[in-house]
């Protein structure tokens, strides 16, 4: 612990809304809170006593470190079967602007993200509706090749479900996509990136991206993938239709699906299990990692490892960027309302590790606010060339430096280590670097 960290408050202090009280106590004896809880904080007129509380979970998880990584982003197409609403990234065929690499071009692009010392590639793309189920094995096992030591975190629940109908794998939905996962996993893919969720609400759903997976389906390939040992992540876009009840009800969905998972885990580890109310009114076992004891599973990730069972990493909720999509006429969220909505992620989402504040979508200044007051332990990577979206008309090329990252934590009053995918922390002498499951 640095000086820092010990001159740090242990304890929120006094809330200037009277209701935040009683969320107050929870959160100091690492009670778990409920979706009322969880509105009262979007309804409170006390945002920076929301943020004091996210904050104390954080320091409790994490300390003064905050993670960052040195990876490529790769949107290896734009081209997609589905029209969501609030994407504008997609393209059809003979639209301007639509593109896909070739697996040579990937090879360049996974010869130059090793060059540039990258432990991670972070590929996903459209659902491009010719290209084969091979094209993507191709695409794994050629990284594979050129970058062996750089982790794949790759493709959406939403392609994984498509890769599944396109690769005619097993006789159903579930066995198809089991199928698929191992075939990707032992061409290379390391893990699932937590893209394509948006909101778990059919009402939503309906609205802004019908035609893409329900949230329960997306919630399966992520359990089957956790089944397999594989880690994964999940997002929240939010700020466009839905309302806050309904972001609340995305967390709780998340939240129950990793007591699930980290259940057994946490009988092994005697970490004391909770009973809560779930989404369906019934009672289950919480698993609480943000107490004031120290349950956080970094200093126990080696027995984890050998647990075989794979988890909900880092949580990232993602504000809803208007510009080029069709519902640009809607406002995006507010920096108030981000970082509000990060604040009540890390409170709510008790049993996941990581919160990311995605500098691209975030910003960098608003991402290091994240950072320093409201619950964030992240803040992505070098990212260098991003399609998906562009903030106050920037390009595809969105590239920060290790020193920037380094500049914007340190500011922050926090310390920067450098991770990679598994948050294995990252030791650098000249252009090697090594991993590893403790400090
Ligand atoms: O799946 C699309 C979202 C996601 C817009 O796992 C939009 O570590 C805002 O998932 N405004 C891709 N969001 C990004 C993503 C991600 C990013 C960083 C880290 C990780 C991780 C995952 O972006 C898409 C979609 O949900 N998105 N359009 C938009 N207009």
């Amino acid at each position: 612990m640095t000086d820092l960290m010990t001159t740090l408050p242990v304890q929120p202090g006094p809330q200037t809304d009277p209701k935040l009280g009683s969320i107050a106590e929870k959160v100091q004896h690492g009670v778990r809170l409920n979706a009322e809880d969880g509105i009262a904080l979007y309804q409170s007129s006390d945002l920076w006593g929301v943020c004091e509380l996210a904050n104390l979970a954080r320091r409790r998880m994490h300390g003064d470190v905050a993670y960052y990584n040195v990876n490529r982003h790769l949107n290896y197409s734009n081209i997609c079967a589905l029209s969501c609403s609030f994407c504008a990234f997609h393209r059809k065929k003979d639209q301007d602007g639509a593109y896909e690499y070739s697996i040579d071009e990937i090879r360049v692009e996974a010869q130059r993200a090793a060059e540039s010392g990258a432990t991670e590639m972070h590929i996903v793309g459209g659902l491009h509706p010719w290209l084969p189920f091979e094209y993507y094995l191709d695409m794994l096992r050629t990284i594979q090749e050129v970058a062996p030591d750089v982790h794949i975190k790759a493709f959406t629940a939403v392609e994984i479900v498509h890769l599944a109908r396109i690769s005619r794998r097993g006789r159903d939905g579930a066995e198809g996509i089991r199928a698929v996962l191992m075939d990707l996993r032992e061409a290379g893919l390391g893990s699932l990136p937590g893209g394509g969720a948006e909101v778990f609400d059919d009402r939503v759903h309906d609205e802004a991206f019908k035609g893409k997976i329900r949230g329960d389906a997306w919630q399966d390939v992520h359990r089957m993938a956790h089944e397999l040992g594989i880690h994964t992540n999940a997002t929240m876009l939010y700020g466009h239709v839905e309302s806050r009840p309904e972001r609340i009800g995305h967390m709780m969905l998340l939240r129950e699906q990793q007591d699930v998972t980290l259940q057994a885990w946490a009988r092994t580890q005697k970490i004391p299990i909770q009973e809560s109310i779930n989404s369906h009114g019934q009672m289950e076992p919480a698993v609480v990692l943000t107490g004031p004891e120290k349950m956080y599973p970094e200093d126990r990730l080696p027995l984890l490892g050998t647990c075989q069972t794979g988890w909900y990493q880092t949580c990232i909720p993602l504000p809803f960027i208007p510009d080029d999509s069709e519902l640009q006429h809607l406002y995006g969220p507010t920096g108030v309302e981000n970082l509000r909505t990060m604040a009540i992620a890390r409170l709510m989402l008790d049993n996941v590790p990581h919160m990311k504040a995605f500098w691209i979508m975030q910003t960098l200044p608003l991402s290091q606010l994240m950072l320093q007051v409201a619950g964030a332990d992240d803040i992505d990577g070098t990212i260098v060339w991003y399609d998906i979206t562009k903030v106050d008309g920037a390009g595809t090329h969105q590239e920060t430096s290790v020193a920037d990252l380094h500049r914007v934590i340190r500011e922050a009053g926090l310390r920067p280590v450098e991770r990679d995918t598994l948050y294995r922390h990252v030791k650098r002498q000249g252009a090697e670097w090594t991993a590893h499951s403790l400090p």
